[in-house]
C-alpha cells in the first residue's frame, strides 16, 4: 500500500516537472532608453533572475528582448525591473535614485555621451 502510494506521488511530481520543461518561454521586446554597453550590462544584469531564460539589452535600437516564463513572472514586472535599475520603460519612468546614481555617460535624458569611446 505504501509503495502505491509512493509510486502514485512520484508520478505525480514527474508529470508535473514535465509540465514546467514543456512550458514555451514567453517572447517580447519592449523599449528601453540607455545610452552604452555599461547600460547593456545593468540592465541585462538587473533581469538576471530565475523566471527570466534571457534578456538581450540593444543599446543601438534601445530594445530590450526577453525570453521568460508568463507562470513565474509578467512583462509589465520585468519593465519595472529595469526601470528600477535606472532606466525608462515603455511602462515605466526610471526610479530617480537609480537614474541619480547613473554614470555620467549613462544619462540619456542629458544626451549626455553619445559616443563613447572609453566605452
Ligand atoms: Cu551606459
Amino acid at each position: 500500500m505504501k509503495k502505491t502510494i509512493i509510486a502514485l506521488l512520484l508520478g505525480i511530481i514527474y508529470i508535473h516537472m514535465a509540465g514546467i520543461k514543456a512550458e514555451p518561454p514567453a517572447k517580447a521586446q519592449f523599449k528601453a532608453l540607455g545610452n552604452c554597453d555599461m547600460c547593456k550590462e545593468r540592465i541585462e544584469k538587473a533581469l538576471d533572475l530565475p523566471g527570466i531564460r534571457s534578456a538581450v539589452y540593444l543599446p543601438e535600437q534601445q530594445i530590450v528582448q526577453v525570453m521568460y516564463s508568463e507562470r513565474k513572472i509578467s512583462l509589465e514586472q520585468i519593465q519595472r525591473l529595469v526601470s528600477q535599475a535606472g532606466h525608462d520603460t515603455e511602462l515605466f519612468r526610471a526610479d530617480e535614485t537609480a537614474y541619480g546614481k547613473l554614470p555620467q555617460c549613462c544619462r540619456y535624458r542629458e544626451g549626455a555621451c553619445q559616443d563613447h569611446p572609453e566605452h
